[in-house]
């Protein structure tokens, strides 16, 4: 009999044995999906804004509130729904999706999607508490999604990392940097998918960037399609921590697919969608991820070995 080795499977993320963490029926108002959520410690509490379906298909943000990062409690009321004047309104009638939150220069910056009749762009929201918020700027025209603000400056200046919708091109991460976050540019192409891969359908920034030793860590999506639809997974990247536009490596493999039953199957089915993640003080991060579009899941990884995933296994470069 020939001799196999036993198989070793490395689970970078471990998933939490209690997902999902949130669903539809936590929420106090009507809703039909809750997912794709950034999350933040504000104040020793984790703070959640998530997104949910409303009933006629369009999309708001919610808000809850946890103090160990697993059991949340939604507010009663909505955190954002579409604008009612303004510029806002116009780019936004069809509803607010996908959140990230940052913190920077001591308050809370919030990127979103804002739909409307005018395709996707991205609306930039400010808050100190969590309890106000304020319409800042809609920062890109269309169409983009998954702007993810760097938090830290660079010479001065935000970075972040988008992901428009490009016909020539498939969808692939840029960085752009501004003085005020309002005005925009010295814009660069530095990630694509690869062909033949996981993602090789299109990529796009997930949650926020976390600063490690070797580098900035960015845990971003990527989607291959198959003869059944497409199918949404998570990877790493690492970005070199004096010049984010510098990609120093990208794990080969993914992180994190579609397994359970709540990330299988739901509002769509095989999807995991990461807007945001924890960073803790004991060298854990707590990852959350929308499953199916439908419900919000969380899981813990170390950092050193989600770095350590980019640097072992790197793929060529674009
Ligand atoms: O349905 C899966 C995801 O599809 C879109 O993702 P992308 O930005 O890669 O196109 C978004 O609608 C996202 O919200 C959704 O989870």
């Amino acid at each position: 009999m020939p001799y196999y080795p036993p198989k070793k499977i490395i689970m970078l993320i471990e998933r939490y044995y209690n997902n999902p963490i949130l669903t539809k029926d936590d929420v106090p108002y009507p809703v039909a999906t809750v997912h794709n959520a950034a999350v933040v410690k504000h104040q020793g509490l984790y703070i959640m804004i998530f997104r949910s379906h409303k009933m006629n298909g369009r999309s708001i943000l919610g808000i809850a509130e946890s103090a160990d990062g697993y059991s949340f409690q939604v507010k009663e009321q909505p955190f954002m729904v579409p604008a009612t004047e303004g510029v806002f309104k116009e780019y936004e009638a069809f509803g607010v999706e996908d959140p990230r939150i940052v913190f920077i220069d001591g308050e809370y910056l919030i990127t979103y999607s804002a739909y409307s009749k005018h395709g996707v762009r991205i609306g930039l929201a400010k808050t100190k508490d969590f309890k106000s918020v304020e319409r800042f700027s809609l920062i890109t025209e269309s169409d983009y999604r998954n702007v993810v603000i760097f938090p830290e400056k660079f010479g001065g200046l935000y970075a972040r990392l988008d992901r428009p919708h490009s016909e020539i091109s498939p969808w692939s991460i840029w960085i752009s940097y501004s003085p005020d976050l309002k005005y925009w540019g010295e814009s660069k192409l530095i990630m694509k998918p690869l062909q033949y891969h996981w993602d090789e359908m299109k990529i796009g920034p997930g949650a926020p960037p976390i600063k490690t030793p070797r580098g900035w860590l960015s845990i971003y999506h990527g989607v291959f399609p198959t003869m059944d639809g497409s199918v949404y997974r998570l990877g790493v990247a690492l970005h070199d921590l004096e010049d984010p536009s510098k990609v120093i490596a990208v794990g080969d493999e993914w992180i994190l697919q579609p397994e359970e039953v709540y990330e299988i199957t739901g509002y769509v089915h095989n999807v995991v969608f990461t807007c945001g993640a924890v960073a803790e003080e004991d060298g854990r991060v707590k990852i959350y991820w929308g499953g199916a579009d439908k419900v919000m899941c969380v899981g813990t990884a170390k950092l050193e070995e989600l770095v350590d995933h980019c640097l072992n296994n790197p793929r060529d470069s674009i």
